[in-house]
């Protein structure tokens, strides 16, 4: 670094430094981790920025390259930061901004900046900090400015480059292999959250390039979340339009698109100053609130309710709907465990009062689309009241109590759960082969005959009446609906172990589905396994190969000493392996490998169930195609 850039820091400046040295000394605490997450979390930082410059209606065009040499550029046309000389640090404002901490947009009243959102970044100053070199190129007065930056140290004055008649802001930075054990960026993560942050902020255009891959997308949608409500129901049958509201109040922007589907299930997305709100908070409960209101007092003052029929109760208007709440304030608190949940009262009346006075407008305009909505709602209510006297006589009878074990389960001896396992198996011959080869210790073996009923298409008085998932439900000991406890989990593993052909596909999809739907925290604690049988055997006189692919074989095949002369069995089914060898190819934790099954996002499995198992039979097709080994690997 220059010695005259060094002198010429006042004493402010000097705890700056200490400051991004923090950053460096623990990173965690800025960005969370140092992993992935951790360093596509600069991205977002630079990102939302900009992002914050598109909602003070400054910017429409935001591009991310990412390039060979390692870097990213973030290239937006907003206001570009300002250059001139800020009091306090006696340094640019754009030097202000990089180096100290938590400076960011908040200027107060000499920056100018209206902070509309972006409060719930790190600030700028941390990429800088934990780059190993960041370039920042600023379009404004028309002139072109640059300053160069190491391990968040300015390494050039704030010079000018060049005269332009545009403004904007691009920062280039490499992230430092001293900080991040991998610094290669994921073009798909940030595909999946520029088309996030595209949906959120109407109007702006986002681009993502990637020089290394050449690849790009382009994100731009006119219509926000509501063409986000459209993205997320497109393989889902719709009923009726899309309800649209978009309202600026004193407390903040108020944003709710929403539409009924004829799906069982909710899924309402929340989001708080373009931040995902995963725990919900305020304006949730004020959305919530008004929507089961509106729609009683619609149906009332209707007669689609009568008089002695009691009122649809919460559950029964969100079932089939599809949301997003999108709100934006200049304070937000995040509260919760994940700091993910919007604690600001004042937005729980405002998106009530709002949704409460445009939604029975809009109910009052479209009586079509309210007859719609209700139908769909008073079918929730008579299914509930169906499925909660079946579910009652189901659980009087003791169906799912842990006494009744089912008679197939090949139970194990072992009865401390953090050891055992529970292979379910496709088919009585399997599941003969696979109750002699195990291990009875510790694994138990739960054959399934046939096909298990698609969940998705039946509600939960159906699902509890189907034997294979019955004595699945109770094999695993944790109850279904509201009686579900993970504590009383049985196995620790939960093994899927299907024949490797479009059967054994299916009948895998269809308990994973199960399990998504109704077990989902079992797969979020990576309680579920999917078994890898071999596809062949090559033996050779005495010597015996197995290999679990295409490539394998081929490979398998050079270490023979003769290969025109080597035996090949391909595995139709499990059942083809005797039981020696199905332990020795498939269940001996010593050999075996298995995959474990990963929901990587909420949304995006969401979609993959919903092409896989919904009533739309193109998208399925081409997912099949298109996704067909992308599980996450995991050797055990
Ligand atoms: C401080 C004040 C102003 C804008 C910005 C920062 C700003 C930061 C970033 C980071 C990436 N892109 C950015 N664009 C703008 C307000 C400028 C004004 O009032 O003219």
């Amino acid at each position: 670094m220059a010695d005259d850039v060094k002198k010429s820091y006042g004493a402010e400046q000097i705890q700056v430094l200490e400051g991004l040295e923090a950053v460096r000394k623990r990173p965690g605490m800025y960005i969370g981790t140092t992993d992935m997450e951790g360093l596509h979390h600069l991205v977002w930082e630079i990102v939302d920025n900009a992002i914050d410059e598109a909602m003070a209606g400054e910017c429409s065009n935001i591009v991310v390259t990412l390039n060979s040499d390692g870097s990213c550029m973030v290239e937006d046309d907003g206001r570009g930061i300002p250059v001139d000389t800020h009091k306090k640090t006696g340094r640019s404002a754009l030097e202000t901004v990089l180096t100290v901490l938590h400076a960011g947009g908040k200027f107060g009243a000499e920056g100018g900046y209206k902070v509309s959102g972006g409060l719930h970044g790190v600030g700028v100053s941390v990429v800088n900090a934990l780059s190993s070199k960041t370039v920042a190129e600023v379009r404004r007065n028309g002139k072109i400015y640059r300053q160069e930056y190491s391990r968040g140290k300015p390494v050039t004055e704030l010079e000018e480059v060049g005269k332009t008649d545009e403004t904007g802001t691009t920062i280039t930075f490499i992230p430092d292999a001293d900080m991040f054990p991998i610094t290669e960026f994921d073009y798909e993560t940030i595909k999946n959250r520029m088309r996030q942050q595209a949906y959120l902020t109407k109007g702006v255009s986002i681009k993502i390039v990637d020089k290394r891959f050449d690849k790009k997308y382009k994100f731009y949608f006119e219509g926000g979340i509501k063409s986000y409500i459209q993205h997320l129901n497109k393989n889902k049958e719709s009923l009726g339009r899309i309800v649209y509201i978009d309202k600026d109040l004193p407390e903040g922007n108020v944003e709710i698109a929403l539409q009924y589907t004829n799906s069982y299930q909710e899924h309402i997305f929340t989001f708080a100053n373009n931040i995902h709100t995963v725990e919900g908070g305020m304006h949730l409960t004020g959305f919530k609130a008004a929507l089961t209101r509106t729609i009683n007092a619609y149906a009332r003052k209707n007669s689609i309710l009568k008089e002695k029929e009691a009122n649809l109760t919460a559950e029964d208007v969100r079932e089939g709907l599809t949301a997003i709440i999108s709100v934006k304030l200049t304070d937000p608190q995040f509260e919760g465990q994940t700091k993910s949940k919007l604690g600001n009262a004042e937005m729980r009346t405002a998106v009530e009062n709002v949704f409460n006075e445009q939604f029975s407008e809009f109910l009052n305009e479209h009586p079509n689309d309210a007859k719609l909505f209700i139908s769909k709602c008073s079918l929730a209510a008579r299914a509930r009241i169906a499925a909660k006297a079946a579910r009652e006589t189901v659980i009087r009878k003791g169906v799912l109590e842990g006494m009744t074990l089912p008679g197939k389960l090949a139970d194990c001896s072992s009865k401390d759960p953090s050891k055992t396992e529970l292979y379910i198996v496709e088919g009585d011959s399997a599941g003969g082969s696979a109750k002699q080869g195990r291990d009875r210790e510790f694994q138990a073996i739960l054959p399934l005959r046939g096909k298990i009923l698609n969940v998705e298409h039946s509600r939960m008085d159906r699902i509890l009446s189907n034997n294979e998932i019955k004595s699945t439900v109770i094999a695993l000991g944790v109850g279904i609906g509201e009686t579900f406890n993970i504590e009383k989990l049985r196995y620790n593993r939960i093994v899927i172990m299907t024949d490797a052909d479009v059967d054994g596909a299916h009948i895998r999809t269809l308990l994973l589905t199960l399990f998504y739907r109704y077990f989902k925290p079992l797969v979020e604690q990576g309680h579920i396994y999917i078994a890898q049988p071999p596809l062949y055997k090559l033996g050779q006189g005495k010597k015996t190969v197995y290999a679990y692919s295409d490539e394998e074989k081929e490979e398998a095949l050079k270490e023979f000493k003769d290969v025109s002369k080597v035996n090949i069995q391909r595995y139709k089914g499990l059942g083809e392996m005797n039981p020696d060898q199905l332990w020795e190819t498939t269940m001996n934790p010593e050999t075996r490998s298995m995959l474990r099954v990963a929901v990587e996002d909420a949304e995006r499995a969401d979609q993959v169930f919903d092409t896989l198992m919904g009533t739309e039979v193109p998208p399925r097709k081409k997912f099949i195609q298109t996704h067909a080994k992308s599980v996450k690997n995991l050797d055990i």
